[in-house]
C-alpha cells in the first residue's frame, strides 16, 4: 500500500516528465462512448418511454414517471434526521456566505469619448444539476451545486438522481430533503448517461437544459462529453483526489486520516502524500492499515490507496515539494508544513488548498463555505472548480456614436484589407460622411 517514489538526491525534472513520474488514475472515456452514444440516442428519440426501459433495465426500477411528485421531496425533508438537517442549514448559510461574494456586477468601460464596452453578466436561464448515488448519496454535492445557481440567479433549477430501489424508486432521501431545503422543487429519478441526455434533450416533464453541472461516474461524464456544445458542462469529472504537502511539523495521524477519508470515496480515488520527511512517511505508513481496518469502506480504501494512482514521494525541500504539487495539479492539496499560509500562497495548481493542522479536506467538503466540485485528473492547471461564475455569462455590449465610429475607421479600413475583408470596412465607410 502506497508505493513510494523518491525525487531526493538529483534536481527534479521539468514539470511534463515530473507529472508523468506521479501516480494517477487513467480514465478512459472514450471506451464507454459506444455504451453511452446510442442509449443517449435513444432518448432523444423516444423520451420518457426510453428513459423509462433504460432505468428498468440498469437500475431495476420500473416507474411511470421519473419526475419526483413536490409531496416526496417535502416528505423527505420531514423525514430528515434533525442533527443532519442543522448540519445542512449550516453548511447552506456557510456556502451562500462565500458564494454571495463571488457576484459579478456589470462593468462599463468607457473606451473614448463616446464609445462604451459593457460586460454584461446574465444568468444561464435553465440548468440540470447531477447528483450521483453510487458508492454513497452526496447530499452535500446538492448543496455545492445549487448554492452558486441560485446566487448566479438562474431562474430554474432541475436536479437528477438515480432512482434507488430501497426507496421506491426515489432518488436517496437525503438528496430529497437537500432539495427541499434549497426550494428546489423540479428533480428527477434518473441517472447515470440517461440523466445527462434528459437534461440535454428534455424527456417527460423535464424540459431540455441550457447547462448541466456535477460529478458523475464515467458514464455519466461520457454523456457530458458527447451532449458538449448541445448544452455546456462544467468539466469531466474523473475520480477524486487529494495531495498533501508535509514536512516533518505534521502529524502523521492527521495525514493518515485525510488520505484513508478521500479514499473511501472510490476504489480508483487518489491519496498522494508528498513529503520532505522520510520518518513522516514511515509514521503514515505503518498508521493507514490501522486506519483503514478500522472504517467502514475498508475494502474500497484499500483498493484506493494500494493502486497506482496512490503513494507516496519523498522530495528534498519544501520548494521541490511545491514544484511537484503544481505538477500533479491536485482536486485538492493539503498544505501541511511550517509557515503553512505563506507556502499555500505559492502553490500555482489546486483544485482547493487547504492550509495548516485545522482544515482537512472532509470541512471543505461539507461545511467550510467553499465549493468542492472541482478539476480532477490535472484540469486544475486550466480550469477551476464550480462558483456562481461557472452559471453566468459574460457579454459585451458594444456602443460607439457616429464620432467615435469616425475616428477608428481609417484602422478598420487597414485591419479588414490586411485581412482580405472589404466588405469588412465597407460596413464602417458607408457610414461616413463623404
Ligand atoms: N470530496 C468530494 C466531495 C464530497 N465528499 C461529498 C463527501 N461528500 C469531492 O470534492
Ligand atoms: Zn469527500
Amino acid at each position: 500500500m502506497l508505493a513510494r517514489i523518491d525525487l531526493r538526491g538529483s534536481a527534479l525534472p521539468g514539470v511534463r516528465d515530473l507529472a508523468g513520474l506521479l501516480p494517477r488514475a487513467a480514465t478512459d472515456i472514450d471506451s464507454v462512448l459506444a455504451t453511452v452514444r446510442p442509449l443517449c440516442e435513444d432518448v432523444r428519440i423516444r423520451g420518457a418511454r426510453a428513459v423509462r426501459e433504460i432505468t428498468a433495465r440498469l437500475d431495476g426500477v420500473d416507474s411511470e414517471d421519473f419526475t419526483v411528485p413536490p409531496e416526496a421531496i417535502r416528505a423527505a425533508l420531514d423525514g430528515l434526521a434533525p442533527d443532519v438537517r442543522a448540519a445542512l442549514e449550516e453548511s447552506i448559510a456557510r456556502v451562500r456566505r462565500v458564494h454571495a461574494d463571488q457576484a459579478r456586477t456589470d462593468v462599463a468601460t468607457q473606451v473614448v469619448r463616446g464609445g462604451t464596452v459593457t460586460e454584461r453578466w446574465v444568468p444561464v436561464r435553465r440548468v440540470g444539476l447531477y447528483v450521483p448515488g453510487g458508492l454513497a448519496p452526496l447530499l452535500s454535492s446538492v448543496v455545492m451545486n445549487v448554492v452558486p445557481a441560485q446566487i448566479a440567479g438562474v431562474q430554474s433549477i432541475a436536479v437528477a438522481s438515480p432512482p434507488q430501489r430501497d426507496h421506491g424508486g426515489l432518488p436517496d432521501p437525503g438528496v430529497l430533503a437537500a432539495c427541499a431545503l434549497l426550494g428546489v422543487t423540479e428533480v428527477h429519478a434518473v441517472g447515470g448517461a440517461q440523466a445527462i441526455a434528459v437534461f440535454g434533450y428534455g424527456a417527460g416533464s423535464c424540459e431540455p437544459v441550457d447547462l448541466v453541472t456535477g460529478p458523475g461516474n464515467v458514464y455519466v461524464t461520457a454523456a457530458k462529453r458527447l451532449l458538449r456544445g448541445l448544452i455546456g458542462i462544467d468539466s469531466e469529472a474523473g475520480p477524486t483526489e487529494v495531495a498533501v504537502l508535509a514536512d516533518d511539523t505534521a502529524d502523521p495521524v492527521h495525514v493518515a486520516a485525510d488520505l484513508v477519508s478521500q479514499a473511501e470515496h472510490d476504489p480508483l480515488a487518489g491519496a498522494v502524500l508528498v513529503t520532505t520527511s522520510e520518518a513522516l512517511a514511515d509514521a503514515v505508513t505503518d498508521l493507514v492499515p490501522a486506519q483503514v481496518a478500522a472504517t467502514k469502506h475498508s475494502e474500497r480504501i484499500l483498493t484506493a490507496l494500494g493502486g497506482s494512482q496512490s503513494g507516496i514521494v519523498l522530495v528534498d525541500d519544501v520548494d521541490a515539494g511545491l514544484a511537484v504539487v503544481d505538477a500533479y495539479a491536485a482536486e485538492h492539496l493539503e498544505i501541511q508544513t511550517r509557515d503553512a499560509r505563506e507556502v499555500a500562497m505559492r502553490v500555482r495548481n489546486a483544485g482547493a488548498v487547504f492550509v495548516g493542522a485545522w482544515s482537512p479536506v472532509s470541512l471543505g467538503d461539507y461545511i467550510a463555505g467553499s465549493n468542492h466540485v472541482l478539476p480532477t485528473g490535472g484540469c486544475a492547471r486550466h480550469s477551476s472548480g464550480l462558483s456562481v461564475q461557472s452559471f453566468l455569462r459574460g457579454i459585451h455590449v458594444v456602443e460607439y456614436d457616429e464620432q467615435a465610429l469616425a475616428e477608428v475607421a481609417g484602422h478598420v479600413d487597414a485591419l479588414a484589407h490586411a485581412e482580405d475583408l472589404p466588405a469588412h470596412a465597407a460596413a464602417v465607410r458607408v457610414r461616413q460622411k463623404p
